[in-house]
């Protein structure tokens, strides 16, 4: 039978640029510092890559760049933040050990095709 999308570990369902900040640590609060990540949500983990000076990049980073970290999706919680910031178009992600990161867009059509596409892989991995 063929492989489970999951068994796949270079299966790209989205990737692309998005404000970033982490804002809790393991439950505990940081203080937000926003960036703009390369985000890239593959197999059960979004990963988040140095953004690429120049240019906007518009294709999946090459695999050699490493990753600046990565966030295990199982079990993981997502929602639109409602009054988390003054900015627009922005989701929270929790992950099981409380690790909180908020991630925004300009595009409010971009940041909610980033929540369906994350909410799918956290529903499949709940089924699991
Ligand atoms: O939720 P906060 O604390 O109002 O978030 C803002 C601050 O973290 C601010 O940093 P400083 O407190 O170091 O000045 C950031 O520059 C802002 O971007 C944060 O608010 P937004 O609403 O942009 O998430």
């Amino acid at each position: 039978c063929p492989p489970h999308p999951s068994d796949l570990p270079h299966e790209v369902e989205k990737a692309g640029q998005l404000n970033k900040t982490k804002i809790a640590e393991g439950g505990r609060k940081l203080r937000k510092s926003w960036g703009i990540s390369w985000v890239v949500l593959a197999g059960n983990s979004l990963v988040f890559y140095k953004d690429l000076k120049g240019p906007a990049h518009t294709s999946w980073r090459p695999a050699s760049s490493r990753p600046e970290s990565s966030v295990d999706l199982r079990g993981a919680v997502l929602e639109r933040a409602r009054d988390m910031s003054s900015k627009k178009n922005v989701i929270h992600l929790r992950t099981v050990t409380g690790n909180e990161f908020l991630l925004q867009s300009d595009s409010e059509a971009e940041i909610q095709e980033w929540h369906q596409t994350i909410k799918g892989v956290i529903r499949r991995l709940d089924r699991e």
